[in-house]
């Protein structure tokens, strides 16, 4: 019986990480990368890369998964079919959000959210919290006691009357992050502001779906950008602004990292490839697809969105992944009907999508690195929310989590991807490529052509605290 040096050896792999791009080998043991360089002995398995970039595997910090809603609302993906879809999207890590209940405690919520995800994902994933009632039980006992158990990271919401903290509660949950060590992220958008205006559009009759965009215009994230960032000035502590949407958020975050802030930004495909339009030019219902929050903008904000990808503006790159189909009675349509703007849940899928949507434009269309998609969408996620080096990263000890790329010119159609949604905001985008081979813990989950997960061998990660930031200055964990 002849023995191999490694279970897995990746030849002639052309390697990107988030500071270099070099030709090597790629020797994978028991899930880790082992060994890099050339001659390197044999493997088990070979594959030959023949010069094809390798990217570490994508780290999905936002995306929503199986997250209980008040019906009819239901999302369309679980951790089955979310993690699947991710993983033949080159993502092989998945952070959703298990969300409190007003009323209840963070330990059900977290409780319930293992259960829907115990035996069924197909690739690692972590939970983010979401802090919706910060009850002095939750600020004091709960929560520290869930950071340290490795859910180092939890979402604010400023509106979504289910969800939203007024400044007060905000201030109390961003204190525990700074003592604890934990990284907040922070959903900015003025929720008064978007009532007066949905009740004035609703007043006026104007309630299709693409007055939702309407509704929430720049003004009200970029009042929402300031208030999260001077709310993190005064506890001193690090915030991340999620789903940034355009220039007026983007110039409060460049503003206040003029100040020395450590505010830290993250954008999704969504504002790079969409625009209020696809919410609809006229009142018909297909928008709905479309509809999610904060609204994408128009082209002068793509471009906005580019350059803060360029330049460092952000840091993080994810889907916001909320699957809804738009047929059937829990989606976009509640009970089977078309409703007011104000009703549609919000969200829209892209967990599949997201990487190569970035490598096409980003990198082949030459507008980017290939360092720097791997850092948004791999590295920086990973450090953001203390996975690194094990996740986001190809060096020796790190997971074997990897993503061997085809470059493929290939028009995108909903019915090649593998998520549980009737549609793709993106259908008949030509893309220039997409992963040929995705690896999670060294093995094969999918193949360019075919998936090979099983559900469950998905394990759950403890976090650490983040590693954005020199040490000292994140926290104090
Ligand atoms: N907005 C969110 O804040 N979360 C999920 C989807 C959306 O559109
Ligand atoms: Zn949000
Ligand atoms: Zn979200």
């Amino acid at each position: 019986m002849p023995s191999h040096t490694f279970d897995l050896l990746i030849r002639n792999a052309m390697i990107a990480t988030a500071s270099d791009t070099y030709a090597a080998d790629i020797g994978i043991r028991a899930g880790r990368i082992a060994q890099l360089g050339t001659q390197l002995g044999t493997g088990a398995l070979e594959i030959d890369a023949a010069g094809r970039v390798v990217t570490p595997g994508g780290v999905d910090a936002h995306c929503h998964l199986d997250q209980p809603l008040a019906p009819p609302a239901r999302m369309a993906d679980n951790f089955e079919t979310g993690t699947r879809s991710a993983a033949c999207g080159g993502t092989t890590t998945v952070i959703p959000f298990a969300a409190q209940e007003k009323g209840k405690s963070l330990r059900d919520a977290v409780t319930d959210y293992h259960r829907r995800a115990d035996g069924q994902a197909h690739i690692d994933y972590g939970f983010h919290l979401i802090v919706s009632d910060p009850t002095p039980e939750v600020l004091n006992k709960e929560l520290p006691t869930l950071i340290s158990e490795g859910y180092t990271s939890f979402k604010i919401y400023m509106t979504y009357d289910d969800l939203k903290l007024n400044d007060g509660q905000i201030l109390d949950v961003l204190d525990v992050a700074r003592q604890h060590g934990a990284m907040a992220m922070i959903h900015a958008e003025n929720a008064d502001c978007i009532e007066w205006l949905t009740k004035r559009m609703e007043a006026s009759g104007r309630t299709a779906p693409r007055f939702h965009a309407q509704a929430r215009p720049m003004l009200v994230e970029r009042e929402a950008a300031h208030r999260a960032i001077a709310l993190s000035q005064l506890v001193d502590v690090p915030i991340l602004i999620v789903h940034v949407s355009g220039r007026e958020a983007v110039d409060q975050i460049r503003w206040a990292r003029g100040q020395g802030l450590k505010v830290f930004a993250e954008t999704c495909p969504q504002y790079l490839f969409l625009t209020a339009d696809d919410l609809g030019l006229d009142d018909s219902y297909h928008g709905a697809r479309c509809v999610c929050s904060p609204p994408p903008r128009d082209k002068a904000n793509q471009e906005v969105i580019w350059n803060g990808l360029n330049d460092g503006l952000f840091t993080v790159f994810s889907s916001d992944h909320a699957p809804f189909n738009v047929e059937g009675t829990d989606g976009k349509k509640p009970d089977g009907k078309e409703v007011e703007f104000r009703y549609i849940p919000n969200g829209l899928a892209g967990i599949e999508t997201r990487m190569a949507l970035l490598y096409s434009a980003g990198v082949l269309g030459g507008r980017m690195t290939l360092q720097k998609f791997v850092e948004l969408t791999a590295t920086n996620p990973a450090k953001a929310y203390g996975l690194h080096p094990r996740k986001g990263a190809i060096a020796i000890g790190s997971d074997a989590d990897l993503v061997v790329w085809d470059e493929r010119e290939f028009v995108l159609r909903n019915a090649d991807l593998h998520h549980a949604v009737g549609h793709t905001p993106y259908e008949g985008l030509t893309l220039r490529a997409w992963p040929g081979i995705t690896l999670s813990r060294g093995n094969v989950v999918w193949d360019g052509k075919a998936f090979h997960g099983q559900a469950g061998r998905g394990h759950f990660l403890k976090r650490g605290a983040p590693t954005l930031l020199p040490r000292g200055q994140e926290g104090s964990a």
